[in-house]
């Protein structure tokens, strides 16, 4: 089923924030600080005030009056909503200014006079718990350091008695840069108060509008039921719309105090500065094995960049995400992994950006280790991983860290992926070129993703446990409107929600619609993010599908004159067990609960059903990759020649949809692997603010990606669908990097940092390379 969305996208008809229009609006621009670490001695708005079309100027002073100057994150820290005592990275948010036009208020940021006492800065994580370093976080009670957390999980003591008694142990230290989900529509939104009633109404480009709600309620004071945030049509996520920013508090602020709607759309720049960035993880991983390649266990030590202030979106009880599935796909003894975060003077935000809350990091490094063991081992890397996989007969199973994989067959998906690929015939191809001096790389990984958090026990973001709510209504004539907790940004749940209520109740998927994206319309849910949509929110879709079917049941014995038990389902229709010419579609179903019939007990009238659904695990969809790349030693050029990807994401609701899922994945894969970077300049000023600096890949630099399948159904899952959102970009860098090891082999080179650019490669076959 082609999607349903896409008549009015590629009609220009969708509707963005930046679309809607209300009457009397002002609009704002944010005065962002030059600097990334100061101390803020003056701010002298007078000027900017004067301006004729200038209506308020909002300085952190103006908001510290109302309470307002600072906000929770998502990580349970504070964040400035406008700096009132220090500017603590370059791009913060300073003053906000309210006018008549969009124009005027960016020119009127001019005229704000601010005051800078420059501090040192710390940009390099590594150098952030010196003894000596700059604290950023002067304002935390009793806290003179830049440490975070320290997290830990694994069997410390018998990892450490693995690697005492193992033959070989490969160590690397490896970078995974600070990346950024640069979707294509920036992040924007209008405030809209209602001084007579109240009412607060956002439109915001949010992935979780229900969180947002509450969120607004917990830091303006307005009760929950008085705010309504709609999150009409949303150019692209990827994460990044996750947190609120503090121009939504500003706008917010700017319509309570002008009694006006306030607009505030972001620039690119001001996107890539300072919103929610991905990774910044720097790794120091050790794989140990015995001699004839039995991986044994792992153990990693990490150093996580959070920026300025802990604003990652992940569930609370997790400070590092689910990167403890680092073990990845593979039947290890024992594993310990422990993460320290630290504060550096950089934007704040992380684990966005296609992560599954921090899977993609894990995912890299183990697949990076296990091609190092490979090298060292020499042998080949396919081998070494069908070695290792876990086997089909040992789900669910219970990794050294914790994590309980509900079902895989990854043997399978490896085999399929090689045998897809032609593995042999490329590996002699590449012995070939290489006697020609060609350099042709052949990269692999494996990887087990986790997503679909909940369940609501152990896992909630700032204390709102991880369920989702679906409502279905059918209407007297049999059709149906489905509303939904979740937001798609891109990922087609118009259609695939639709398909499953039609899947469930046998009707067409024409005949149900799905309203999602505006908190006074659907019902309570955390929102889209961790590919949780399908595990979470499907899964709450179908079963208030199969509870409408119950009570359809009722309805229809009480038509037909049986008893419920004498009723048997087939798509569409109950009908007389044995007698299937004596039965009742849905359609007259409905019409019938709708009617005069007496309905029997348990049917109220109508058959609208609703369930909160909370996961009982997460969902663990897997894939295996191969990349070919062709490397130019001598500019360092790498080119993707080919990707063959299987991917296990269990029931596929809509295979296209699945299949552009997996191909914008591995698009970010190419693109994480040879080309973006948040990079800084040792004064902590950002380099990558536009489109030119920071490298997105485009169709240019993508091979035609070769795709497969297998299908391994959750357990758990009503349908046996996994989610499949992240999958690729979690698994793609690993093949994409491998790939480009593998060919610089004859250069000696065992690993270098990402992005792999041309420079980068360069100096990595000069035996100089790029260091994070
Ligand atoms: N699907 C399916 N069968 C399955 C699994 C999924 O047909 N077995 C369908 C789903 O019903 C849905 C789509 O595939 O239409 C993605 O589903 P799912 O894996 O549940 O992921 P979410 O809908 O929760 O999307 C979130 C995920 C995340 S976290 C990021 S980041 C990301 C991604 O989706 N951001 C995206 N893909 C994106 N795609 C687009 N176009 N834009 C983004 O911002
Ligand atoms: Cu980690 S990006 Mo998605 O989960 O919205």
């Amino acid at each position: 089923m082609t999607r349903k969305e896409d008549a009015r996208f590629v009609r220009g008809r969708g509707t963005y924030v930046d679309d809607v229009r209300l009457p009397g609006t002002l609009h704002a621009a944010v005065l962002r600080s030059p600097l990334a670490h100061a101390r803020i001695t003056a701010i002298d708005t007078r000027a900017a005030e004067a301006h004729p079309k200038v209506r308020v100027v909002i300085t952190g002073a103006v908001l510290a009056d109302r309470g307002l100057a600072w906000m929770p994150t998502l990580s349970g820290d504070v964040q400035a909503v406008l700096a009132t005592d220090k500017v603590r990275f370059q791009g913060q948010e300073v003053a906000f200014v309210i006018a008549d036009d969009p124009y005027s208020a960016r020119d009127a940021l001019a005229l704000v006079d601010v005051d800078y006492d420059p501090l040192p800065p710390v940009v390099d994580a590594r150098t952030a718990l010196d003894p000596d370093a700059p604290v950023i976080r002067d304002d935390r009670e009793g806290r003179r350091d830049n440490h975070i957390f320290d997290w830990e999980a694994g069997d410390a003591a018998a990892t450490d008695r693995v690697f005492a008694g193992a033959a070989v142990v490969v160590a690397q230290d490896v970078l995974y840069p600070r990346v950024h989900p640069a979707p294509l529509e920036t992040c924007a939104v209008i405030a809209d108060h209602d001084v007579v009633t109240g009412k607060l109404t956002v439109w915001a480009t949010t992935q979780a509008p229900h969180a947002h709600r509450t969120l607004l309620a917990t830091i303006t004071g307005i009760p929950e039921h008085r705010i309504r945030v709609v999150s009409p049509d949303v150019g692209g996520g990827f994460g990044n719309k996750v947190p609120i920013y503090p121009a939504y508090v500003c706008a917010v602020a700017g319509s309570m105090l002008t009694g006006r709607p306030v607009k505030w759309t972001e620039d690119r720049s001001e996107n890539l500065m300072a919103t929610t960035f991905a990774r910044d993880y720097h790794m120091h991983g050790e794989i140990a094995s015995t001699v004839d390649g039995k991986i044994l266990a792992l153990r990693v030590r990490v150093l996580a960049d959070h920026g300025a202030f802990n604003g990652t979106a992940q569930p609370s009880k997790y400070p590092a995400g689910f990167f403890h599935i680092v073990t990845g796909s593979y039947d290890l003894e024992a594993a310990h992994c422990s993460v320290t975060g630290v504060y550096t003077n950089k934007a704040p935000g992380g684990v966005a950006y296609a992560c599954s809350f921090r899977v993609a990091e894990a995912s890299f490094l183990v697949e990076r280790l296990v091609d190092l063991l490979a090298l060292e081992l020499d042998v080949d890397p396919a081998e070494l991983r069908m070695r290792n996989l876990l086997r089909p007969e040992q789900f669910p199973y219970t990794c050294s860290t914790g994590w309980e994989y509900d079902s895989g067959d990854y043997p399978r998906a490896l085999a399929l992926l090689l045998e897809t690929a032609g593995y042999r015939e490329l590996r002699a191809e590449q012995a070939r070129r290489r006697e020609l001096g060609e350099h042709l790389g052949i990269g692999l990984s494996f990887f087990t993703e986790a997503v679909g958090a909940g369940p609501r026990k152990h896992m909630d973001i700032v204390g709102l446990g991880m369920a989702d709510g679906a409502e279905l209504r059918v209407h007297p004539t049999g059709k149906a409107v489905l509303r939904i907790s979740v937001q798609s940004q891109g990922q087609g749940h118009e259609t695939t929600f639709a398909q499953i209520v039609a899947h469930e109740l046998g009707i067409g998927p024409d005949d149900v619609d799905v309203v999602h994206g505006d908190t006074d319309a659907t019902p309570f849910g955390l929102g889209t993010y961790g590919s949780r949509s399908t595990p979470v929110s499907g899964a709450a879709a179908s079963m208030a599908a199969r509870k409408v079917r119950e009570r359809a049941r009722i309805v229809a014995s009480a038509m037909l004159e049986v008893s419920p038990d004498d009723l048997e389902w087939s798509p569409g229709r109950w009908s007389v067990r044995g007698d299937p010419t004596a039965g009742k579609s849905i359609t007259e179903i409905a019409a019938a609960a709708h009617s005069d019939l007496d309905l029997p007990d348990g049917v109220e009238g109508q058959l609208d059903a609703s369930c909160v659904y909370n996961p009982p695990n997460l969902t663990f969809p897997f894939g295996a990759y191969l990349c070919v790349v062709e490397v130019d030693p001598g500019t360092g050029q790498v080119v993707v020649r080919r990707f063959v990807a299987v991917d296990d994401c269990g029931v596929r609701i809509n295979p296209s949809i699945v299949e552009g899922q997996v191909h914008g994945g591995l698009a970010d894969g190419i693109g994480v692997a040879l080309m973006e970077l948040i990079a800084f300049d040792p004064d902590g000023n950002h380099l990558g603010g536009s489109f030119m600096d920071y490298l997105l890949p485009t169709a240019v630099d993508c091979p035609s990606w070769e795709l497969a399948e297998t299908v391994t159904p959750s357990p758990h899952h009503p349908l046996g669908a996994k989610g499949i959102g992240e999958c690729a970009t979690v698994g793609s860098p690993a093949a994409v990097v491998n790939a480009v090891m593998d060919a610089l082999r004859p250069f000696g080179v065992r690993h270098a940092d990402m992005p792999l650019t041309p420079a980068a490669v360069w100096r990595a076959i000069q035996g100089r390379p790029l260091r994070g």
